[in-house]
């Protein structure tokens, strides 16, 4: 009966959001969006090549970006009660822009998060710091929602993007941990999160030991270099 319940819901959701993702306003705001995607990859691209200059390694491996797709905007609507409207969506939902940030280093992380929200334009709105305090599941990332102005012919418009920054290892449980969690009915479910924890932990580990080797490696070149 719940799955049925569920699939007439999900079924309506999509509905929905095909009618609202088809309105010129909700073109035009994810238009914006895209735009405001633009501008903060740009500071990325900028912080990298300027970092590896000073510090002789790029901080981030890749960037990736997306735009919240109009169904799971339409869930999420529907999960925190908010009225399907593009201007109830603009100010509720923060996450509609997303830029996923990929670095070697957790060391990195930190510098490249620090270095973006210290510039003029760039406000923090809101900070989860998901590596200090991993999510029960495991899950570790530090997000950060960030507000920035873009310019546009009729004027300045400040938009918001959520920035993920997670290490290389953090990346691989999660994408691992995404695709096995939309597998239908799971046999042994609670088997699979106890096991998907401890990988968590051992990638958890495996980040501390690259980043002490590469304290290591640093610190010998510049002894080397006296
Ligand atoms: P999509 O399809 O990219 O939009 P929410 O869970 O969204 O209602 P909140 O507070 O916005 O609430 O979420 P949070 O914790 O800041 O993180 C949301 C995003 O972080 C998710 O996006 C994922 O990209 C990632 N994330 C958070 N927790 C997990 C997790 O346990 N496993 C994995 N693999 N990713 C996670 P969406 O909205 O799910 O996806």
């Amino acid at each position: 009966m719940e799955l049925v319940k569920n699939r007439v819901l999900m079924e309506d959701l999509e509905k929905t959001a095909k009618t609202f993702a088809e309105t010129d306003e909700f073109v035009k705001l994810m238009t914006l969006y895209r735009c405001a995607i633009m501008e903060i990859e740009t500071k990325l691209r900028v912080l990298d090549a300027e970092f590896s200059l000073q510090y002789d390694r790029n901080p981030f491996e890749h960037i990736e970006s997306r735009l919240k797709n109009p169904v799971s905007i339409v869930e999420k609507m529907h999960r925190r009660n908010i009225p399907i409207t593009v201007r109830d969506m603009e100010r509720e939902l923060y996450d509609i822009a997303g830029i996923r940030v990929v670095c070697s280093f957790i060391e990195d992380i930190y510098k490249l998060a620090d270095l973006l929200v210290e510039q003029d334009d760039v406000l923090l709105v809101q900070k989860k710091d998901y590596i200090v305090s991993p999510k029960p599941n495991g899950y570790r990332s530090l997000h950060m929602i960030v507000d920035i102005p873009i310019f546009l012919s009729e004027g300045k418009k400040h938009m918001k993007v959520e920035v993920q920054f997670r290490t290389i290892a953090m990346d691989f449980w999660a994408s691992v941990e995404h695709k096995l969690k939309y597998k239908k009915q799971l046999k042994n479910q609670d088997e699979v999160i106890d096991r998907l924890q401890k990988c968590a932990s051992i990638l958890s580990s495996l980040d501390d030991e690259m980043e002490n080797l590469r304290l290591q490696i640093d610190m010998d070149e510049e002894n080397g270099r006296e």
